[in-house]
């Protein structure tokens, strides 16, 4: 029997593959792909496409001239018989010319070229509208994005109004990463301990594309984000939302379960309330402790840092912008990360999925799913309670009694004195505070919610989180609780 790949068979085979390869190569090109560098979303991408495009019919001038040259040359002199050419030694004329003319080309795309990257670092222009400042920290595999100036944090999807520049400062936790934005601006280094700056500004509301950029390990290729582009009024809300605690849950509903599943094995990670007053310092904080509570010991730590999730049911996309948000894709990563995402260090260091041979979550299918609903649910209330974080009215005991839930202190701490969730039963706390330290009760419990690492109760690790409050809702919260017989 004849193969069938003969000769003939190969090349045509050869001429379809070459052709799915161009189309595809080329198809790349077209402005409307989602990483295209043509898709020119904003004046820097138009500038610096404007220069490729100058170079490019600059190099397109030079080849057409060199391989001219050649090709006449060849033609022209080519061997007709055996006698020897004439030959000759230097021609000065020439040497000028060819001296002279790539000088001309060189110092015509060196000019524009040092103009746009002069124009690049030096910051974001203040004149053309108020100038937005990002911090945008690499991490394997994700991206944190921290608002200094709004005290907002979030991860892996950047939220930016249109018409104004936006000025992001360049930093990595671990490796060199590189942040790019192909509709927005050109690639940019991020390096650990070193600044780098780009600014950018986009024209039309949307969500452009941004990739990883620098190859940093294994997930290299699937660590992507977005930059959320809206108008100027979308994006004051979408800060204002940041702010404002979510909607509250019923208690005994899956996602009430969730938050406490959620308390119990991904909070030590995962901050999931940015939204309170003085979270964004405190998280740097913590997202700072986390990573060096990796760095002590690489191979073993139960904690890393990771994306924050305040307002997570306003996310996208899941996995650093790998896969759509959605309840079936939450679960299956819930269930086994490497399921959408190989080598996360999620799925590598948190104790759930340590605890198994197999490494995928230490839970039951129901506990996944209300983690799952419990984190989709995570959205901004009503923009009005913005007004209302604080209680007033009522007793001090019954102002108390509204904060330990509106904080959540209920999702750690059980009314019942046999039940433990993450922290100790509050039942009788008022009773044994005097016995735990040489604090009085009040002292104790005062220092307890202020500062909890500084006391740890036997049997329990220091995995309590909560924000810095003030202290007239430390008082409050003391009086609720030494109620609590
Ligand atoms: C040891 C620290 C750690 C713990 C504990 C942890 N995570 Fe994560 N998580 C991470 C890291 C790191 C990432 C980023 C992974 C990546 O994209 O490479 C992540 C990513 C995620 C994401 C995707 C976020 C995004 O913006 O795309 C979700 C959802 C998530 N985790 C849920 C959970 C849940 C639910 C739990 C508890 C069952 C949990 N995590 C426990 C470290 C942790
Ligand atoms: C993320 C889980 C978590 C949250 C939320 C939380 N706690 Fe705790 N809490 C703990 C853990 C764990 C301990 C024990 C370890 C320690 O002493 O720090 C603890 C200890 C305490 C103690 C000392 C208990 C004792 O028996 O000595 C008090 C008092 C306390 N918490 C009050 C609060 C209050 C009030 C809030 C809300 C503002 C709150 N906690 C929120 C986890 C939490
Ligand atoms: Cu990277």
């Amino acid at each position: 029997m004849q193969h069938w790949l003969t000769p003939s068979n190969f090349n045509k085979l050869a001429l379809v593959v070459l052709a799915l390869a161009a189309t595809s190569i080329l198809a790349a090109c077209s402005p409307e792909h989602p990483q295209s560098t043509f898709g020119y979303g904003g004046p820097v991408a138009r500038d610096q496409g404007d220069l490729f495009i100058l170079i490019f019919w600059i190099a397109v001038a030079v080849f057409i001239v060199v391989e001219g040259a050649i090709i006449y040359a060849a033609i022209r002199y080519r061997r007709r018989d055996d006698k020897i050419p004439k030959q000759v030694h230097g021609n000065t004329k020439l040497e000028i010319t060819w001296t002279v003319l790539p000088s001309i080309v060189i110092a015509a795309i060196a000019v524009p070229t040092i103009i746009g990257i002069w124009e690049q670092q030096r910051g974001a222009p203040t004149d053309m509208g108020d100038v937005l400042e990002v911090e945008a920290i690499g991490h394997r595999w994700w991206f944190e994005f921290r608002y200094p100036n709004q005290e907002v944090v979030t991860a892996n999807e950047m939220h930016i109004p249109v018409g104004r520049p936006v000025n992001v400062q360049l930093a990595s936790q671990d490796v060199i990463h590189s942040f790019w934005v192909p509709k927005l601006a050109g690639k940019i280094d991020m390096v650990p301990l070193n600044d780098n700056l780009l600014w950018f500004i986009a024209e039309e509301p949307g969500v452009y594309d941004g990739q990883c950029a620098e190859f940093c390990g294994i997930a290299h290729a699937h660590m992507r984000f977005r930059v959320i582009a809206h108008t100027e009024e979308g994006f004051q809300q979408w800060v204002a939302g940041m702010r404002t605690p979510p909607v509250a849950f019923e208690s005994g509903s899956p996602e009430q379960q969730g938050q406490t599943l959620f308390a119990t094995h991904c909070k030590t990670c995962h901050t999931d309330d940015s939204w309170r007053q003085d979270a964004y310092s405190l998280e740097i904080q913590q997202q700072d402790s986390r990573w060096a509570t990796w760095l002590d010991d690489i191979e073993n730590s139960r904690i890393v840092s990771a994306p924050n999730m305040t307002h997570y049911g306003d996310r996208l996309f899941l996995g650093a912008g790998i896969k759509e948000n959605s309840r079936e894709n939450l679960i299956k990563w819930i269930n086994d990360p490497n399921d959408i995402k190989i080598g996360t260090s999620m799925q590598a260091h948190a104790a759930v999925y340590q605890e198994r041979d197999d490494n995928k979550i230490n839970l039951s299918s129901q506990e996944v799913e209300n983690i799952a609903d419990y984190l989709l649910g995570l959205v901004p209330g009503d923009i009005e309670q913005l007004a209302a974080p604080q209680i007033t009215g009522g007793t001090p005991e019954e102002r108390g009694e509204q904060l330990f839930v509106s904080i959540g202190c209920n999702a750690c701490h059980s009314l019942d004195a046999d039940t433990t969730i993450v922290g100790p039963s509050l039942i009788g706390i008022a009773d044994r505070a005097g016995t735990r330290t040489s604090l009085s009760a009040e002292d104790y419990m005062r220092q307890s919610i202020n500062d909890p690492a500084a006391f740890i109760v036997d049997g329990f690790t220091n995995s309590m989180v909560v924000p810095k409050l003030p202290a007239s809702q430390v008082d409050d919260l003391i009086a609720y609780i030494s109620t609590l017989k």
